[in-house]
């Protein structure tokens, strides 16, 4: 039954029940994070027109009224360019949104007429504000450095060197090894070995695959570039130990200083801003790139996602809590870009990245928090179907690969467990990219389960 209480009180009533959401969408660089929240906005802003959220029933049953965007709580960030993606996802040919290199913010309006508590007797609307901010997957792995000393961060870096890793970082160890720490500062000989440092990190990124790079902003710097605070590195434990303490204008003092600096001006600022507040959270996966890259990259992005899950340990006691307190109550793992794979093979996608998070899972179903696990893919750049083979059908995907060549192809089967080195020799990955599909204008973009991930982390605010 609904009370008609006449347009002022309903108006006041629904102003009193307005809602905030504020979503935290994670995850490690290139994992989607941009594709995600340019889909959200794109299907939220269809749903008065031409929605295509089946599995989201405040959309679904007509309680969503419209969505639109409205002005940030925080002017002085810059907005999420949203137009930009869609421009570039809708130029010919089309293109993805570019890597994001700064944080950025976006605020949407949903009208909806409410189903739950008070407001449900009353005929009125209401409106839940969504906020989501975009930043750059390097800056979240900086998390951790935040409970370690020099000394700590310098013994975890060095312990984790790879063959791989020392094999790129020559000339960085070969500099790193001739400085002096106890001799008097020399900042051009810090910024000397800290541009070799940062240069070993970018190799890492782009030649060798690898996820776990720290510290973020030295490959992201943002307006930061080319200012002190970047420049430090690790010094190799035995060097550390044989250096003197005493002298607070040393090499090491001020290597140490910088260290601390960039702990409480660079990474604790970014998470007080951004990540105190939320209420829901949707870690984002690419568990098929690194696969495609071989185990070291596999298993060097599993290292960086337990760091990056580790560091949101939801539990009362962590240092997330500690240091910001957040409010979570529901966390998404999402595997994205399922439209790489065929359709059959999602379940194995849910699989593998199930056994990634498992532990994460566990900790946080501890601590009451509401989990789940699916794939999705934020913006469809394929479609499924079958070829004939030898007379059989076999699945298959049809897409544009990043030359502009048609393709029709069977990318290969997904792991249903982690790989261990025997399935590393008998079986290669290929999951190529796309280039996104041509889309009408006039229609939101496709996707796969956007409007599962939806219902999971929105529903249950209409
Ligand atoms: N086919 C397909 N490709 C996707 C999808 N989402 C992302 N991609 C691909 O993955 C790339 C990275 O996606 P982004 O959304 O930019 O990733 P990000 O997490 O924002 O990355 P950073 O900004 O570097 O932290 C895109 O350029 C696309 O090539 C999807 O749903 N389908
Ligand atoms: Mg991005």
């Amino acid at each position: 039954m609904k009370f008609n209480v006449g347009n002022e009180v309903n108006k006041w009533l629904s102003r009193g029940l307005d809602r905030h959401v504020r979503l935290a969408v994670t995850g490690l660089s290139r994992a989607g994070k941009t594709a995600f929240i340019t889909s959200l906005v794109n299907q939220l802003l269809h749903t008065s027109t031409n929605p295509n959220l089946p599995l989201f029933p405040p959309v679904r049953d007509g309680c969503i009224i419209g969505a639109k965007r409205v002005s940030q709580p925080d002017m002085c960030m810059a907005r999420f360019g949203y137009d930009e993606g869609m421009t570039r996802l809708m130029s010919s040919p089309p293109t993805w949104p570019e890597p994001t290199s700064d944080v950025s913010q976006i605020r949407l309006a949903i009208k909806y007429y409410p189903q739950h508590g008070a407001l449900k007797y009353v005929q009125s609307d209401a409106t839940l504000y969504l906020d989501i901010i975009d930043y750059p997957g390097e800056w979240l792995l900086d998390l951790p450095m935040l409970a370690q000393t020099f000394e700590e961060w310098s013994a975890q870096q060095f312990q984790s060197m790879s063959e791989r890793r020392r094999g790129l970082a020559g000339e960085w160890l070969n500099a790193a090894a001739q400085l002096d720490l106890n001799s008097t500062a020399d900042e051009n000989q810090l910024a000397q070995i800290s541009q070799l440092y940062t240069d070993f990190l970018h190799q890492c990124k782009q030649d060798a695959g690898l996820h776990w790079v720290q510290p973020g902003r030295f490959v992201l710097p943002g307006e930061l570039a080319g200012a002190p605070v970047l420049q430090f590195f690790p010094v190799d434990p035995q060097q550390l130990a044989a250096a003197d303490e005493a002298s607070s204008d040393s090499m090491l003092a001020l290597l140490k200083q910088r260290f601390e600096y960039y702990k409480s001006h660079v990474i604790k600022p970014f998470y007080k801003q951004h990540f105190v507040k939320f209420d829901r959270q949707i870690i984002l996966v690419d568990c098929l790139q690194p696969l495609n890259q071989g185990p070291e990259s596999f298993n060097d992005m599993r290292q960086a996602f337990n760091y990056l899950v580790d560091s949101f340990r939801y539990g009362r006691n962590t240092l997330l809590k500690r240091l910001f307190s957040p409010s979570i109550d529901k966390v998404l793992f999402a595997a994205t870009k399922a439209d790489h794979v065929t359709p059959e093979q999602h379940l194995n996608l849910i699989s593998l990245m199930q056994q990634m998070v498992h532990e994460a899972y566990q900790q946080a179903s501890f601590e009451g928090i509401t989990m789940d696990c699916m794939s999705l893919a934020s913006i469809s750049a394929t479609s499924p179907g079958f070829v004939s083979h030898k007379g059989e059908q076999m699945p298959a995907l049809r897409g544009t690969n990043l030359q502009g060549d048609a393709c029709t192809l069977f990318p290969g089967e997904v792991p249903k467990r982690l790989p261990d080195a025997n399935f590393w020799q008998q079986q290669g990955f290929d999951f190529q990219p796309f280039r996104p599909a041509v889309y009408p204008s006039d229609e939101p973009l496709p996707h796969i389960r956007m409007d599962k991930a939806l219902q999971f982390l929105l529903g249950d605010k209409f």
